[in-house]
């Protein structure tokens, strides 16, 4: 019984310990479970954070190789847009150069460029006027009806023609050769310019500065003749300054500063783009703080029809006679001669605009047209002061009309 009682104890008691243990080893498990759990959910979070870095990293890589190609591709812009502008500086100057004689102004040559300049026209004038006289012809109508063809086609035009045609039919009675002709057409030529007052090199009395703003269409030579202008003028130890108001092209600027550095003359210029009115501006400003004897105005060129344009002129005008009373003191207008008569309108209403001072007629070389600085002449009320017979620096030449008519027909 005791021993039963005992037995039973024993076995309880093992139960007891094998329960215990089961209970320890389920609760060794579990513990091991959570921590097993708890591992993995760590190993989780850190996968999502290397994940995460990761990610960032390649972003940031992206960002750096995106911001890499585009700074190289700035650069590469940049580059070529200094070879563009290099290339384009380069053959401005070779352009410029190669309109640039090498010798000294030449004095007695200056008769003989106006004739080959003017080569054109005279054979239009010259030829054509012989031949009327071939074979002992008569002066009679039919011959006055010929010549008034040769004149409208040197581009006199008609009104100034029909006038001419008139006078010279009242000298008919004295006429019977080619050279007599020739002489009452010269005199009667002659007779279409305003006498002119003393030439423009011997003005000493000039205000100083003395700004000259030059004007006019697209293309017709304003840069050229303000270039050799300004050559002219230090070449008679005048201190010249120019602005560079034609700000609509880089190139513009440009060209006027290999004219400025040949000429041995100062430069006042602002970024493209800037106001014309002032660069004028400052120019007028510079030249009376550095004494200069001249001040050459460069503008852009515009249609006379462009009113807004006709506008800014004006402003530059009216900014340059601001900052000194009287100035600009004469305003040029360079006229292309191969335009024809349309020049002449495009003077009138440039004059309507800015009240013009002078005119300028290049390119006389390159047309058969010559007649258009008499057509000029006679139709606006505004002296010629120079003319354009080709590319070189003595081809713009200061405008003297007996000179003038002569190389037509000598
Ligand atoms: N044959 C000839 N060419 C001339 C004469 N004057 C100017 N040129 C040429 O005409 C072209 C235009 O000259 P520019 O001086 O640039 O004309 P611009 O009026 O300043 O032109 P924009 O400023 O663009 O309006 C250039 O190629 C000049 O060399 C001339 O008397 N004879
Ligand atoms: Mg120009």
């Amino acid at each position: 019984m005791v021993f039963n009682f005992f037995k039973r104890k024993t076995r309880e008691k093992e139960h007891e310990n094998l329960k215990k243990q089961e209970r320890l080893k389920e609760e060794a498990r579990l513990k091991e479970q959570k921590r097993r759990e708890e591992q993995e959910k760590i190993n989780e979070q850190k996968r999502l954070i290397e994940q995460a870095r990761l990610k960032e990293e390649a972003q940031l890589k992206e960002q750096a190789r995106l911001k890499e190609e585009e700074e190289r591709k700035a650069r590469e812009r940049h580059e070529e847009q200094e070879r563009l502008k290099q290339e384009e500086q380069r053959k401005e100057r070779e352009r410029v150069k190669e309109k640039q004689p090498s010798e000294a102004p030449d004095k007695k040559g200056i008769f003989s460029r106006l004739k080959s300049g003017l080569t054109k026209t005279r054979e239009v004038l010259n030829t054509d006027i012989n031949d009327l006289f071939k074979s002992s012809r008569k002066i009679d109508d039919a011959l006055f009806e010929e010549l008034e063809e040769v004149l409208i086609t040197a581009d006199l035009g008609m009104d100034i023609t029909m006038e001419m045609m008139d006078r010279i039919r009242k000298k008919a009675g004295r006429l019977s050769t080619a050279d007599q002709l020739k002489a009452v057409l010269k005199q009667e030529l002659i007779d279409l310019f305003p006498s002119m007052e003393e030439p423009e090199t011997s003005a000493s009395a000039l205000p100083r500065p003395h700004i000259i703003m030059v004007v006019g269409v697209n293309g017709t030579g304003k840069t050229t003749t303000l270039g050799k202008l300004a050559t002219r003028f230090t070449r008679e130890n005048k201190k010249v300054l120019i602005a560079a108001a034609d700000t609509f092209r880089a190139a513009a600027i440009e060209q006027v500063g290999i004219w400025a550095d040949r000429a041995g003359a100062t430069i006042v210029r602002h970024k493209q783009g800037a106001d014309p009115a002032a660069v004028a501006y400052d120019g007028v400003e510079a030249a009376m703080a550095r004494g200069m004897d001249v001040l050459l105005i460069d503008t852009a060129g515009r249609l006379h029809t462009q009113k807004n344009l006709m506008e800014e002129l004006k402003k530059i005008k009216r900014t340059v006679g601001k900052k000194m009373p009287g100035a600009p003191h004469e305003v040029l207008m360079v006229l292309d001669a191969t335009t024809g008569q349309n020049a002449i309108s495009q003077a009138r209403i440039f004059h309507e605009a800015i009240n013009l001072t002078q005119l300028a007629l290049t390119k006389l070389d390159g047309t058969a047209k010559g007649g258009i600085v008499a057509a000029v002449a006679g139709s606006l009320n505004l002296p010629i002061r120079y003319i354009g017979v080709g590319e070189g620096m003595d081809d713009l030449q200061a405008f003297d009309a007996v000179r003038f008519v002569n190389a037509l027909f000598d």
